[in-house]
């Protein structure tokens, strides 16, 4: 934001006003001479010089007008400019703000930091105001410059300031406040002081919907604050604990997926005909050096929310690719090598043909890569994605739709979609033996699946009762722990030579 100063507008009107003053005395004067020099007639003299004095007030009466409105505007610009520090005033900061928060996607997050220097009052009575107020101008331009690129910064009130940022996976919110604490403290170490402010942080949307609610929870936060001095307080503690953690994870998770540190696991999917092996669905595990093993449920999710979802499928494609090609199983034992990947995934056709051209690179393995989607994919997206399938699948690859008849998109999917395969859920296969309502739904998936004449696979199967009725029913494939549970490579290979069961 341009700095707006008091004192320079002040002299450069004074500077137009006698320039304007001289400028119109000369041409009174010269044009006066000019006119007596060329004409003697002294009443056409008269009439020259009538029309010279109306063209004259015209000329200037326009010049006033422009200057008006160009001041006038200026002047509705000013009442939202601050004139000692040149940002933006409360009502168009918030204003500033909300825009933003518009602009956000849903799973974006806002940051609204409210700053109060500690002792103010004293540090005006040592330096005097003139040098106090130097010292906020100073100040406003370090939170300009340097807390955060694209912040919005605001001069609220005497010594309290505001500033709002947009929350990056990467950005650490605290770090951010102490960054505040730290400008303020340098530049007052300028005026000799040591001086310490207190913040009060919000963020969007936990603590509030739009720039209003932010800042209240903002103030409301500082307040506790200032009862510390030189301290940093979150509205909500423990929620800000919880984001503070899962962003420590997150940050691991990425130096896992860079490092490639993830393993896979595969879980062998049978044919219900011979009790065969007929494919493996890959899953990635993640051993954490301190922690141990960590739950996908939980680092499936966490790269999902950070965006680190297609770094980690292209990790575990590569994995698994890497591992299969040392084996003679793929296109012997192993049909199918299905791999998992995610709704946002595969709504982004430039990730799936990036996928796409990995997997090509490799040809001996195209045709085997079956890709599962989950139904969590929105069908809108799905449908734009429809023409990228058939392409896909004009390479060899084909398509599953995972956890099926749990989301309500199925038969919309099978539908609109070209499907190779659908996955059972597994809580309806659970209650197989229990609930004939279950019973029916998948006898009817199955009836389904054959008459599309795509491949049906139910998953989670765990006893041999569940197994008899799947039979029973006419299901063509099964995986679950009843046969095998994810296993690595090694274990694998010892699988399908024991194997068939
Ligand atoms: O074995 P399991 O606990 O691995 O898997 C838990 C969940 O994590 C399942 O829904 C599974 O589909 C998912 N999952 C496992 N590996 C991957 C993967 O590589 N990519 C994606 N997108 N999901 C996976
Ligand atoms: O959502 P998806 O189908 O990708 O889920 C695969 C997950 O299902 C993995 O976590 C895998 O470990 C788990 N799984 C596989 N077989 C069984 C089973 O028989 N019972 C249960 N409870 N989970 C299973
Ligand atoms: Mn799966």
């Amino acid at each position: 934001m341009q700095m707006i100063s008091y004192k320079s507008k002040t002299s450069s009107a004074l500077r137009i006003t006698a320039i304007y003053t001289f400028v119109a005395i000369l041409w009174i004067l010269f044009s006066d001479l000019v006119v007596n020099f060329i004409v003697d007639d002294t009443s056409v003299r008269e009439k020259i010089q009538t029309y010279k004095g109306i063209t004259f007030v015209v000329v200037t009466a326009s010049l006033l007008m422009l200057l008006i409105s160009r001041s006038n505007k200026a002047l509705l610009k000013s009442n939202d400019i601050d004139f000692v520090t040149g940002l933006p005033r409360l009502g168009l900061f918030l204003k500033m703000i909300d825009r933003q928060i518009s602009n956000l996607s849903p799973a974006d997050r806002y940051a609204m930091y409210y700053i109060d220097i500690d002792h103010f009052h004293e540090l005006k009575e040592t330096l005097g105001e003139e040098q106090a107020e130097s010292f906020l101008v100073s100040l406003a331009m370090d939170f300009e410059q340097h807390i955060y690129p694209g912040a919005i910064v605001s001069h609220v009130h005497a010594d309290e300031f505001s500033v709002g940022i947009k929350v990056e996976p990467n950005t650490d919110i605290e770090n951010v406040a102490k960054k505040i604490q730290h400008l303020v403290r340098l530049q007052s170490t300028v005026y000799g002081m040591s001086t310490t402010c207190c913040l009060g942080v919000a963020l969007y949307p936990d603590d509030g919907m739009n720039a209003r609610q932010l800042l209240s929870s903002a103030t409301s936060a500082i307040e506790t604050a200032k009862t510390k001095g030189n301290y940093i307080q979150f509205h909500d503690l423990s929620l800000t604990q919880r984001a503070k953690q899962r962003h420590q994870q997150f940050l691991e998770l990425r130096d896992a997926i860079h490092q490639e540190q993830l393993s896979v696991v595969y879980q062998p999917k049978y044919s219900l005909s011979d009790n065969s092996v007929c494919g493996v669905e890959v899953l990635a595990r993640w051993n954490h050096p301190d922690k141990g093993f960590i739950s996908p449920d939980i680092f499936i999710p966490l790269a999902e929310d950070y965006d680190l979802i297609h770094q980690l499928s292209k990790l575990v494609l590569k994995i698994a690719v890497n591992e299969l090609v040392s084996t003679d199983l793929v296109g012997s034992c192993l049909e199918h090598i299905s791999i998992n990947i995610s709704a946002s995934e595969f709504n982004n056709p430039h990730e799936m043909t990036e996928l796409m051209a990995f997997i090509k690179q490799t040809p001996a393995i195209t045709p085997h890569i079956r890709i599962e989607i989950t139904e969590r994919a929105a069908l809108d997206e799905i449908k734009r994605s429809s023409e990228l399938i058939s392409v896909f699948q004009q390479d060899g690859v084909s398509f599953s739709i995972d956890d099926f008849g749990k989301g309500y998109t199925s038969l919309a999917m099978l539908k609109d979609l070209a499907i190779n395969e659908i996955k059972i859920d597994r809580s309806f296969v659970s209650e197989l033996t229990s609930d004939s309502r279950s019973r029916t739904i998948v006898s009817a998936i199955i009836g389904m699946a054959q008459s599309f004449d795509i491949d049906v696979v139910a998953e989670g199967v765990e006893t041999g009762e569940q197994l008899a009725i799947l039979k029973e029913l006419g299901c063509q494939q099964a995986q679950g722990y009843y046969f095998a549970r994810p296993m690595p490579l090694v274990e694998l290979k010892d699988h399908l030579r024991l194997e068939p069961k």
